[in-house]
């Protein structure tokens, strides 16, 4: 059998091939085949891995999203290179009838989360270790970038919060990164999709089994919701008025939280003060909202429907958004020993000991089907890094010894069966490969 030390190189080495190979240049594709284009927060992970090979390439990576950035401040969820063969593509979004889309690239017209200043304070940390031109290339990024991420922050907490809710609202279940999670269910099952110019998907082409995927009928759901944007030409308040679709989302508040909070450290350090007190009082506006979501009966953070006011009780991985942003004493150790209990990472029958993105004992939980049940492997990582940053090394250590036994299977699954261990949806994605990365140098 082959040692540790020999399992560990062959590892990063097949990481760090993927990420070559979705290199184009100045950016890196989410997945060769099924997502042939740049996406938000994928970015931000592949940033974060890319650290660990090139600093410039790394930064690279950040510059060419924030070149898409609209003009009020969002940045857009994809940037379409010119690979055919994604839908919905730019002819689909039309984001040309938006005032605020940038001119010269081809974005979508939604937000994704906010995890970029985790991967702008990784790199700064990998070139401060490494010295000399990569610590100053990294400063530099950080004083011309600046700007870009704070208005990214500024932008979700007032059009996406208008009422200082301390919650983000989404108005498509793409914006939450988690399409058909079953935390949107019950909203979506209010989308009525009429009438519609006709489609044709290609994902289900690129997965090995169609079932991988999200149904038909959610994709109409999903265009329909495209549709309404652009009748509404991308103008926030319009869609707020029109859009079948409106939930406040609390994963995404609790990035923001965690993601300002470190935007704020970023901003002090670059001298930057008046900055860095907004970004706190995000921080905490935020961290205040996830709090204040927490169902004492679960213990789980809830999203809510904006349209009807019900709050979404089903037993998801967002419902650990807490562990995220932090807030609350009990509630945080209330959810770490739910977190490991035998609802989640400690059900019995799991191959590894790492959260399904629903609970195996949730009536919704579908083991095979994308964000219905499966392994996400960013997600664990997100999750290790903010119990880190917290102290909790024991936690960390955990979430980050499983992934890397899940990981050794070498495919770089898009997410994995969580019985079985199998590799699902697309292969050789690449913020699977990151985090990989990002684990083993840690
Ligand atoms: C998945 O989403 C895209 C739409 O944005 C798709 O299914 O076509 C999600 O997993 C999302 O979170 C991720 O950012 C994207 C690219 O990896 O794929």
């Amino acid at each position: 059998m082959e040692d540790d030390t020999a399992g560990t190189a062959r590892l990063g080495d097949a990481a760090a091939d993927v990420l070559r190979r979705n290199d184009l240049g100045h950016l890196t594709v989410a997945a060769p085949e099924l997502y042939p284009h740049q996406w938000s927060w994928d970015t931000a992970f592949i940033a974060i891995g890319l650290s660990h090979l090139s600093v410039s390439r790394a930064i690279i990576e950040m510059s060419s999203l924030l070149t898409a950035q609209w003009r009020r401040g969002m940045i857009p969820h994809i940037v379409f290179d010119t690979a055919p063969g994604y839908f919905p593509g730019p002819e689909r979004w039309r984001t040309a009838v938006a005032s605020d889309a940038p001119a010269g690239v081809r974005t979508s017209g939604i937000c994704q989360p906010p995890v970029h200043s985790v991967a702008v304070a990784r790199i700064l940390d990998q070139a401060r270790r490494r010295g000399g031109a990569d610590r100053r290339a990294a400063e530099d990024f950080l004083t011309e970038s600046i700007d870009g991420w704070l208005a990214w922050h500024r932008w979700l907490a007032t059009s996406r919060d208008p009422e200082g809710s301390g919650l983000v609202e989404i108005h498509h279940s793409w914006e939450s990164g988690m399409d058909n999670s079953p935390r949107w269910d019950a909203p979506y099952s209010r989308v009525d999709a009429g009438e519609m110019e006709p489609f044709t998907r290609n994902d289900t082409t690129h997965v090995t089994d169609a079932a991988e995927r999200p149904t038909d009928a959610e994709y109409r759901r999903y265009i329909w919701l495209v549709d309404q944007m652009v009748a509404a030409r991308y103008d926030e308040e319009a869609i707020r008025r029109t859009i079948d679709f409106r939930v406040a989302d609390v994963f995404a508040s609790a990035l923001l939280a965690l993601s300002s909070e470190i935007l704020a450290e970023l901003a002090a350090g670059a001298g930057r003060h008046r900055d860095a007190r907004d970004m706190e009082e995000i921080a905490a506006r935020f961290r205040s909202g996830v709090i204040a979501a927490v169902s004492p009966r679960s213990g789980l953070a809830q999203d809510r429907d904006l349209r009807t006011g019900a709050w979404l009780p089903t037993a998801t991985i967002g419902g650990f958004a807490p562990l995220l942003c932090g807030g609350d004493a009990a509630v945080l150790r209330r959810q770490r020993e739910l977190l490991l209990g035998p609802e989640w990472c400690g059900h019995p029958d799991l191959r590894h000991a790492v959260p399904p993105s629903t609970s195996p004992t949730s009536p919704e939980f579908r083991p095979r089907q994308y964000w219905r049940g499966p392994q996400w492997p960013v997600i664990t990582w997100l999750f290790g890094w903010a119990a880190r940053r917290r102290g909790d090394e024991a936690l960390e250590g955990q979430l980050r010894e499983e992934s890397l036994r899940q990981l050794g299977d070498l495919r770089f699954a898009e997410y994995y069966e969580p019985f079985t261990g199998e590799a699902l949806g697309s292969r050789w994605q690449s913020w699977t490969a990151a985090v990989t990365l990002d684990w083993l140098a840690s």
